[in-house]
């Protein structure tokens, strides 16, 4: 909300900063968190979190398959054995308590035993613990805004190609240009913003998520975190990203006309990276160091 109208001039001149910035020879961070089309796998895990959500995910298909298995081939049988033709006399009984102890008991066993498991993780996820890094991410229509409350850092995060960055949600020259020039390319059009959360690689952050107006959702899908920002509330989440890379996430609770253009970039980056990009964040303008991201991102990369 605070930069809502200057960051998208203020991004136009970064990025041309960055294109001819002297750090810019070095490698990019890769891009590991995003949409493939046609996939229908989750992305890849980049957290300890995401790592137990997808063991969890494989053990319980494990399990559906073999029920799905058993009662097709039950089925199948019935038809064949129990048809009008096969078996012009059913039987007549009603009852059959050890058949119904049965089917009682072994769904009871599976949930228990998927439960076992599933709690664990589910507890993982949702025991906060002391962030090393805390940022504050409220949602807006159609924007989100961070706070990394302990250093003072404060900048708004809108999508390369939003009004507010000059855009009008459409892929047009000028927005592939803007994406060219922060790094990205057309596939991370929708996807990409103008500014990124930094985060340190093997750091414990915490997100604290809340919205001004109404329901939104910060959900990193690499990360395997999603959270209700609701507003008046401060909800939490955490996350310790295990390699460097840039992820991408979407709003994920349906919030107005413009829901689908308020996507998520966190960069994970090295320590000293990091503590570059804080200090340049802390001590000039913000808005501008923010959106100089890459740049500091390049040089320490390149250690
Ligand atoms: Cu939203």
């Amino acid at each position: 909300m605070r930069l809502s109208t200057v960051i998208g001039g203020i991004a136009a001149a970064g990025m041309t900063t960055l294109v001819a910035g002297p750090a810019l020879a070095q490698q990019a961070l890769e891009i590991i968190g995003q949409p493939v089309p046609g996939g229908i796998d989750f992305q890849p895990s980049a957290t300890e979190l995401k790592h137990d959500i997808v063991w969890l995910d494989t053990m319980i298909n494990y399990i559906i398959g073999a029920i799905v298995i058993f009662v097709t081939a039950l089925l199948i049988y019935t038809i064949v054995r129990f048809n009008r033709r096969a078996n012009p006399t059913p039987a007549r009984f009603t009852h059959n308590s050890p058949l119904e102890v049965a089917w009682t008991i072994i769904p009871i066993v599976i949930l228990v035993f998927i439960g076992a498991f599933s709690l664990p993780i589910l507890f993982k996820q949702q025991e906060i613990p002391v962030g090393e890094v805390t940022i504050k991410a409220t949602g807006n229509q159609w924007y989100w805004a961070y706070e990394y409350v302990d250093e003072g850092i404060a900048f708004d995060s809108y999508m390369i190609g939003s009004p507010a960055t000059g855009g009008s949600n459409m892929l047009t020259p000028e927005v592939e240009a803007q994406l060219k020039a922060a790094g990205y390319g057309k596939e991370q059009f929708l996807l990409a913003t103008d500014t990124a959360v930094v985060v340190p690689v093997g750091k414990v952050v915490v997100v604290q998520v809340t919205a001004s107006d109404v329901i939104h959702s910060w959900k990193i899908p690499a990360f395997g975190v999603m959270q209700d920002a609701v507003p008046g509330r401060t909800a939490a989440l955490w996350f310790k990203a295990d390699q460097e890379g840039i992820f991408f996430g979407q709003c994920s609770e349906i919030c107005g006309q413009m829901h689908a253009y308020m996507p998520i970039t966190v960069k994970v980056v090295s320590e000293a990276a990091y503590a570059q990009w804080l200090e340049k964040a802390k001590a000039g303008d913000v808005q501008l160091s923010s959106v100089e991201v890459p740049a500091a991102v390049e040089v320490a990369s390149n250690d």
